[in-house]
Order: structure tokens, then sequence, then C-alpha cells
């Protein structure tokens, strides 16, 4: 073997390794809707914490944190931004679609990166996911951890 095709050979085989690889990660960037994200954006909630207790029958101030994104209100259309919208009592609804709006999916589409939130007492969950324009989860989507807080 002559090693002009050793090194083809050799060359192709990082090339097939390398789609083995990203397999996985393509399939999971199908996720989401039309709108790019950065890949490494990120939303987390700042406050309350997961495991959280908070006193019943009083408003809770929630942050929601958003790296290497911006915020933008709804229908504006600029590069990496998008706004929030907070989950509650739910997982998280089809990422290629427009995000309900209900008692359980709250928009923020005015830009805000904090809400006031009272729950009933009991056991609740809260995720943060951004949106586009039209109110649809960005590829790769970008939403946070799921956290529990217990209100009494
Ligand atoms: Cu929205």
């Amino acid at each position: 073997m002559n090693q002009g095709i050793a090194r083809a050979l050799s060359r192709s085989r990082s090339i097939l390794l390398a789609a083995l690889l990203a397999a996985p990660f393509q399939a999971s960037l199908a996720e989401g809707g039309p709108t790019p994200a950065p890949a490494n954006a990120h939303a987390y909630i700042g406050y309350p914490n997961d495991g959280q207790t908070l006193p019943a029958g009083k408003p809770v101030r929630v942050w929601f944190g958003l790296r290497f994104m911006g915020v933008a209100p709804r229908g504006v259309k600029f590069p990496a931004t998008g706004h929030h919208h907070l989950l509650i009592d739910t997982d998280l609804p089809p990422l290629d679609q427009e995000i309900p709006s209900d008692r359980n999916h709250l928009h923020y589409g005015a830009g805000e990166t904090e809400t006031m939130l009272e729950l009933p007492p009991g056991k609740h969950t809260i995720q943060l996911l951004l949106g586009d324009d039209k109110h649809i989860p960005h590829n790769p989507p970008v939403y946070s951890k799921k956290i529990t807080i217990y209100v009494k």
C-alpha cells in the first residue's frame, strides 16, 4: 500500500469516527425551533434555590438567569436573544412549537428578568424555558434545570 492510500484511508476512518461521535449530539440539536441559539447559552434560576422552603401567603421573587444570550421582548427578532417563560408544575412542552400560554406556562414577553410568584402551599416545580420572538424554543433549546420548592 503506498503512503497516499494509507493517508487517505486513515483520514476516512477519522471522518467516519467523527460522524459516529457526532450522531447523538446531532439528534439532540434537532430539537427546538428555527431560531438558532449559541451552543454555550444556558438559563438558570438564580433564586429560589432547589429544595428551598418558602413561606406561604407571600409572593417570592424569582430571578431569571441567562448566560451567553440576551433578553428581548416578544416580537423582537435579534440574533441570540429571546424572552423567558416560567414552567410551573409541568414538564418541558414540545420544543419545536409555540410555548403554551396558561397557568403552567407563564410568558415574560416584556423582557422581564425576574417576577413575583405566589404559589399555594405544597410541593412545586419551576423551570425556565427561553422562547424566540414567536414564543418557540431555540435550537438548541435553552432551558434551566427544573427545581423543586416547598411552600408552607
Ligand atoms: Cu412567550
